[in-house]
């Protein structure tokens, strides 16, 4: 028996196992292949984008450690990265791109001139490869940005840059939203916080409010761009106060119903993310996710599957909220062959939700309805010892992409004859 039989052979025993307690696996993995993961673009080169030859990325509370080498350095070698990644990734991704990462073509051309040629060509590539662009105005990493306020600061001039930036990006994002037929999802992640105690968070909270209505007061159709703000508990050198916390931008979003971003490092490590989703679905339209792994702060260390993670795929499929979450993610770990991370991560997320859509939901309802807790934990603990992973064998058989171990051999030899010779 060949190779791929054998993981046919034993994709038949695992659906088995799962159609007796009420599970359908086809089903699943359809289900799977309508949710699409958005590759975020920063993980290829640390954050750095290509404004400068040597960009790189600076304050904003924010990190990439390590310098593992081989990173991408200009737009051709990015693109390279991203369709090596995506070649081995099951399923069809999306690419999420921060305004840092335009094509300049050497022009200097500041946060405030940005233009929709700039990001033309990354349009004609996402078509290329038949994905859909989500899109990031980028407050960071900038002289206007380096006393850590830019939207919410009390110097008009300085905010009224970011504002005008971050109107360019909403219209640059719902231009590729059109042009790929696609919805765009614009996220807004600012810094904007201090390292010490301020006494004055009222008026930085009301300076934000305002910007962020100027900055949506330009319309866009729902089928163009939808438009999404990232809370955070705190950044590294902003300790003490964040203007944009979990409560400031959902009070905002439930207001002017845009989608919520939660970001899994951006909370205290005792909550969970995945327990927001049920609340945050009954009042925003729609939830963006930043599925990342912190690791005792936000470190953005590469997504695994790890208990939290299940958790928020969990509850996407358990408030039947497929089409009203979008998981895009956000790690950067440049301590590691990024490509390998990109696959690690990616396909972390997909295994998750792969899970989550496992899950013989009709009978665990039933237990807990009837009160039957102990059957309830009983079959959540049966489940995480299933033959799950030879369904995921399956589902990547099935995408013609590497099965089980063998993308790292490949990311070895791409390491081999790629990455190690760029300078
Ligand atoms: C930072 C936020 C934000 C960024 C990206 C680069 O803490 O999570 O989403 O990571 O926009
Ligand atoms: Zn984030």
């Amino acid at each position: 028996m060949n190779h791929s039989d054998k993981i046919k052979q034993a994709f038949e025993a695992a659906k088995e196992q799962y159609a007796a307690i009420g599970v359908d696996v086809e089903t699943a993995m359809d289900q799977l292949d309508k949710f699409p993961v958005s590759l975020h673009c920063w993980q290829a080169d640390d954050v750095g984008g290509f404004e400068t030859p040597d960009s790189s990325l600076s304050g904003g509370g924010i990190q990439a450690t390590g310098n593992y080498p081989g990173k991408a350095t200009n737009i051709r070698e990015h693109r390279m990265d991203l369709e090596m990644a995506m070649a081995l990734i099951p399923g069809k991704q999306r690419l999420n791109l921060h305004a840092i990462y335009g094509d300049f073509q050497g022009e200097r051309v500041d946060r405030n001139q940005i233009e929709l040629r700039h990001f033309q060509s990354w349009i004609d590539w996402a078509k290329d490869q038949g994905i859909g662009m989500d899109f990031n105005c980028s407050v960071f990493s900038h002289p206007k940005a380096s006393d850590d306020l830019t939207l919410s600061h009390k110097n008009k001039e300085i905010r009224d840059f970011w504002i005008e930036h971050t109107k360019r990006c909403r219209a640059i994002g719902a231009e590729m939203g059109k042009q790929l037929g696609s919805p765009s999802i614009h996220n807004i992640w600012i810094q904007d916080g201090s390292k010490d105690l301020p006494v004055d968070r009222y008026t930085h909270r009301t300076i934000l409010k305002d910007s962020l209505d100027e900055i949506f007061a330009e319309k866009y159709s729902n089928e163009h761009l939808k438009d999404a703000i990232e809370s955070k508990l705190f950044g590294i050198g902003l300790e003490a106060m964040t203007v944009g916390n979990s409560e400031f931008y959902l009070g905002y979003a439930v207001a002017n119903q845009t989608l919520i971003c939660l970001d899994s490092g951006h909370f205290h490590p005792t909550e969970q993310v995945g327990d927001k989703i049920s609340s945050a679905l009954l009042f925003v339209p729609e939830i963006l996710l930043h599925v990342t792994r912190p690791i005792r702060w936000d470190s953005d260390h590469v997504v695994t599957l790890n208990d939290d993670t299940v958790l928020i795929a969990q509850e996407i499929v358990r408030c039947n909220a497929l089409d009203r979450v979008h998981m895009g993610l956000d790690f950067f770990d440049a301590s590691i062959n990024r490509i390998g991370a990109y696959v690690v991560g990616t396909r972390a997320a997909q295994q998750a939700m792969l899970f989550a859509l496992l899950e013989p939901r009709e009978l665990l309802l039933k237990y807990e309805e009837g009160g039957q807790f102990f059957e309830r934990l009983a079959m959540l603990e049966l489940l995480k010892t299933k033959p799950f992973g030879a369904i995921w064998d399956y589902y990547c058989l099935k995408h013609e992409v590497p099965v089980a171990q063998d993308f790292i051999t490949d990311i070895q030899q791409y390491e081999k004859e790629v990455l190690s010779k760029r300078v």
